[in-house]
């Protein structure tokens, strides 16, 4: 069975939950608290399996995928269907704009370990975090909100189902309002957000969903 290493309120290991959801796919949920102070990504024995340390990875029988966005890719390779992308090559490519917009542009610029360093090295108080973080989803979501302006009008953000767009957009809405972003100018982006997570892939990839969650 896959094996994901995985965390509870990672949106990276989200991303993936969802696509092996979305694919029907069973497997095995290792957690690896990255929680700053407990850094399990950094020490043994997950450090060997995934020297860039962080989450996710997927063990497969041929051995570790890192990186999510390429064990995305790999699912859908491996499990054709439903596929996470559009047959047609121009909507391929707009999909796959979206997606790395988050997965490139947003999502590393507020990763834990670059918050961390801006508090330790830089003195940055919990304020100018919380600015630093909102000031990088909105930068992103008024790009991505412009880009997919002149879309119809579809459930989910690139046709009748779910596309790697949404896969990778549900866990960026979600720190987005972990860190009381404000959301109102990015009316596409909030409602695809909000049909996505009822559907089922997604509600069982959600982070109050997972068995490290803290229980409420
Ligand atoms: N580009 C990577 C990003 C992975 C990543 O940054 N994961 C975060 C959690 S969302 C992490 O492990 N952070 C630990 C750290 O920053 O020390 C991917 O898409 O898989």
């Amino acid at each position: 069975m896959l094996r994901l290493y995985d965390y509870w309120r990672s949106s990276a290991a989200y991303r993936v939950r969802i696509g092996l959801n979305l694919k029907g796919v069973a497997y095995e949920s290792v957690p690896v608290n990255i929680m700053p102070g407990v850094d399990e990504q950094m020490r043994e024995p997950y450090r060997s399996l995934n020297p860039q340390m962080r989450v996710p990875a997927l063990e497969t029988e041929r051995g570790i995928i890192t990186q999510s966005l390429s064990i995305l890719v790999w699912l859908d390779q491996t499990y054709p269907k439903p596929s996470l992308m559009p047959a047609d090559p121009w909507l391929g490519a707009q999909v796959r704009s979206f997606a790395t917009t988050i997965a490139t542009d947003i999502h590393p610029l507020n990763n834990t370990s670059v918050l961390t360093r801006l508090k330790l090295e830089f003195s940055a108080s919990e304020e100018h975090v919380g600015e630093w973080y909102r000031h990088w989803i909105k930068l992103g979501f008024a790009a991505l909100e412009h880009m997919v302006a002149n879309n119809p009008d579809t459930p989910y953000a690139f046709g009748d189902e779910p596309t790697l767009a949404d896969v990778m957009l549900v866990p960026q809405m979600a720190n987005a309002r972990r860190f009381k972003t404000d959301l109102s100018p990015f009316p596409r982006l909030v409602a695809w957000d909000e049909n996505a997570r009822k559907h089922p892939a997604f509600i069982k990839a959600a982070p109050e969903n997972q068995k490290d969650a803290p229980k409420s």
